[in-house]
């Protein structure tokens, strides 16, 4: 729903008709028809129409929807009033068709009024003959503000839509959602490397070895063994064997391991796959881009008009205030990249995002097996292409200049530091794309964090773009000496915790982190002793900062560390650096290899984080730079099999990317890859990386699904489900990172 709809639709007709109780459904609990007059037997009372002429007749309520509007809140038919009751399970119903053929309803439980949030939505596809649509969901909140609307907008051509029997149920026992996993034996769904580990997961009631056969795609059994019993896996519950089939080298396509009379998802033995994996997860950046048209011909079918100029009904990103009160300048903050499924852009993620994407460029120039030409120009398909710049660095620049651009003013109050993030005021609806977005857009005030974020990724860009353009480099330099200089002036002004409304709040208590690595950043650039000092001086420098998750946008000191281990400099003790990257490797390997699913990830708990896919990559990141260190293969085979769980040996079987492997992520929770609202929209581009399991379930949809979820089954492959199915700049980061080491040990 886009949720600024329903601020214009009038009301008609609304007659306190009180709730109705209806016998109590089989968990016993009582329960409660909210909607008056669902059956329309009462004519059109205690409904509203809107943009479309209705009439009952018969007891059913048909609407003759006008051809040539825009948007969906354009015609609508609702009842308003109603009360929903925060952690109770409801039941929509509703009957429904649509002539000619082909039109689809968008069918929403929200609030009547701003923020207009949606608690549960569908766009089912009518059909003239007509059909029961059912669906439940579990109220997020308390309001008697809820509205039932059927949003009917967007057609070219006039139809008639037909409605009957609306229920909204409360009390209804909650929804047993039981995922399809399909084959017992989970294996990496895309492709194992010819001299790469090669490893699945059975999951069987058998406590005693059984016998296991890898097959080729003709069916031929061209390997067998015995599985290992692993016992109760407690990131699923489930009881599981491994299984080692490393040994077989020959590569091919479509091949199976059948264990326990189940047969897995066929993958390939090969490397061709993560030569396109590396690409798509670097092109994924260019389909984020915010201030620029997305070009049809270089992404087929993702073609996008631009977000955020200033052109209606966009209100632009050319000249943003601040929220009242916190400045009274504008900024243009054009450019840069969409966070994730919303159209904010926060400098706090931007930073860890541009720092690995320029993380995978440097490891390129330094790694024996790192190849700067594989990410070169002319690679990704950009409008940059063919300017003799590499294309990860140009796709990484557009985000720097708009980092840039979120720096204060010289001769304004707090001069140097940068604006934490640029947002809509409202959280908008689904879809909605960039270019269509009405909200008004502020800056946030400026944190330390988003300024040491700044200077961190400025210095680090000073010495990547040195070679390109000597300019930008020095531009990006003299940035960030002034954004260091302000954060040390302002050492703890702190994004507040409850700055969440319209976008993410991206708070972060502790920034000794990002002192650490922006000081990091500067010495390994510039050889300074001041930023030497600071850097040995770290409380963080000689403290293991390698725990159940390595870095992410909140915790940047390994990856400050893990740059003083590979990029060469002159620091005293960097050998000891360099062991703390070894020693925090060893225990990553140590979590995969007690892990039947073979993943560098146990949170304490089995508590999934947000985003547990990118922090189980960010893990194995820590690995393969072990690796690069030190030419170990057992790092370079850990950081390898941990793309297996993100590509299919997992509890649910399913690839965590987009395109890749039989059963993949596609319905990720974004306002504009949002087919499964709108089949005339695309599912996001091959090569996105979903956030996955997630424990805390804060959306409505995985509380009404996943309640008391383990581990690895805290994920649901629905765009509703923005915390355990989202996509986001610092997630595919990680991917590109992972794919391109992967795509290098060939
Ligand atoms: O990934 C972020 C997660 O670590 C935080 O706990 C959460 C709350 O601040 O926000 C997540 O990031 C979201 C951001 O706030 C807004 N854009 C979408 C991001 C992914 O869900």
């Amino acid at each position: 729903m886009n949720r600024r709809s329903t601020a214009l639709l009038s009301l008609t007709a609304l007659l306190a008709a009180g709730l109705t109780a209806v016998p109590a459904g089989p968990a016993g609990a009582e329960e409660v028809e909210t909607i008056r007059n669902g059956t329309f037997d009462s004519g059109a009372d205690s409904w509203w129409t809107s943009g479309v002429t209705a009439a009952t007749t018969g007891g059913t309520l048909c609407a003759d929807v006008p051809g040539s509007t825009t948007n969906t809140w354009d015609a609508a038919v609702g009842q308003n009033d109603l009360t929903l009751v925060k952690g109770e399970s409801y039941r929509i119903a509703f009957r429904a068709d649509g002539t000619p053929a082909g039109h689809s309803v968008r069918a929403v439980v929200g609030l009547q009024v701003a923020p207009y949030d949606a608690y549960h939505e569908v766009v089912p596809r009518l059909s003239v003959s007509g059909d029961s649509y059912a669906y439940t969901f579990v109220s997020p909140v308390d309001t008697d503000r809820g509205q039932v609307a059927f949003q009917l907008g967007g057609a070219a051509d006039p139809w008639r839509f037909c409605l009957d029997d609306v229920s909204l149920l409360g009390g209804v026992p909650p929804e047993a959602y039981e995922p399809d996993t399909g084959p017992r034996v989970r294996v990496n769904q895309v492709a194992y490397l010819p001299r790469g580990p090669k490893n699945a997961t059975l999951v069987t009631e058998a406590t005693e070895r059984l016998p296991w056969q890898l097959k080729d795609a003709a069916g031929t059994v061209v390997a067998h063994g015995r599985t290992l019993p692993r016992g109760v896996d407690p990131s699923s519950g489930q009881n599981v064997h491994s299984l080692d089939f490393g040994e077989h080298r020959r590569t091919g396509r479509g091949f199976t391991l059948v264990a326990d009379g189940a047969t897995s998802r066929p993958f390939d033995i090969g490397t061709e796959a993560y030569d396109r994996l590396r690409l798509d997860a670097a092109k994924f950046y260019y389909t984020q881009r915010s201030g620029t048209p997305i070009r049809e011909d270089l992404r087929p079918g993702h073609g996008r008009a631009a977000g955020h100029l200033d052109v209606a009904p966009n209100r632009g990103d050319g000249a943003v205030p601040c929220q009242p009160g916190v400045c009274d300048y504008t900024l243009d903050v054009t450019g840069g990249w969409y966070d994730a499924g919303d159209h904010g852009k926060y400098v706090v993620n931007g930073g860890i995002s541009v720092w690995q994407l320029l993380a995978t460029h440097e490891r390129a120039l330094h790694a024996r097996t790192g190849d700067p030409d594989a990410l070169g120009d002319g690679t990704l398909a950009l409008p940059e292409s063919d300017n003799g710049v590499p294309d990860i660095l140009d796709e990484a620049r557009w985000e720097l200049e708009f980092l840039l651009k979120m720096q204060v003013p010289a001769g304004e109050p707090l001069a140097g530091m940068a604006h934490h993030k640029i947002h809509d005021e409202q959280w908008t609806g689904l879809p909605l794309m960039p270019a269509d977005d009405p909200q008004k857009r502020e800056l946030h005030p400026p944190t330390t964090a988003a300024t040491l974020n700044l200077a961190a990724t400025a210095a680090q860009a000073a010495r990547l773009y040195e070679e390109y353009d000597p300019r930008f480099a020095a531009t990006a330099l003299t940035a960030a000496r002034t954004a260091w200089a302000a954060a040390l002036a302002h050492p703890d002004v702190l994004a507040s915790e409850s700055d969440g409304i319209g976008g993410g709040a991206y708070a972060d208590r502790n920034v000794t982190d990002e002192f650490y690595w922006a000081a990091a950043e500067l010495y390994l650039t510039t050889g300074e002793k001041e930023f030497q000092d600071h850097v040995l001086a770290s409380p963080l420098h000689t403290a293991d900062v390698f725990g159940p998750v390595a870095f992410d946008w909140a915790a940047t000191a390994a990856a400050a560390r893990l740059d003083l281990a590979t990029v060469p400099s002159r620091l005293p003790g960097r050998d000891r650096v360099r062991q703390s990257v070894r020693a925090g490797a060893d225990r990553y390997l140590a979590t995969l290899k007690a892990h039947p699913y073979g993943m560098p990830y146990a949170p304490e708990g089995q508590r999934y984080d947000w985003g547990s896919t990118h922090q189980i990559l960010n893990n194995a990141v820590v690995l393969a730079t072990a690796h690069d260190l030190t030419g170990s293969a057992k790092y370079r085979d850990g950081a390898v099999q941990s793309m297996d769980y993100v590509l299919g040996r997992n509890a649910l079987n399913v690839s965590y990317v987009t395109g890749y492997g039989e059963v993949h992520a596609h319905n990720q929770h974004s306002r504009w890859y949002a087919h499964q609202l709108d089949p005339n929209l695309p599912h996001p581009p091959a090569g996105s990386l979903s956030g996955g399991p997630n424990s805390s379930i804060q959306d409505p949809l995985a509380q009404a699904k996943l309640k008391g979820c383990t581990g690895q089954f805290c994920y649901i492959d629905d765009i509703q489900s923005w915390s355990t199915n989202e996509l986001t700049i610092n997630w595919n980061s990680a991917l590109t990172w992972m794919a391109s080491f992967v795509a290098d040990q060939h």
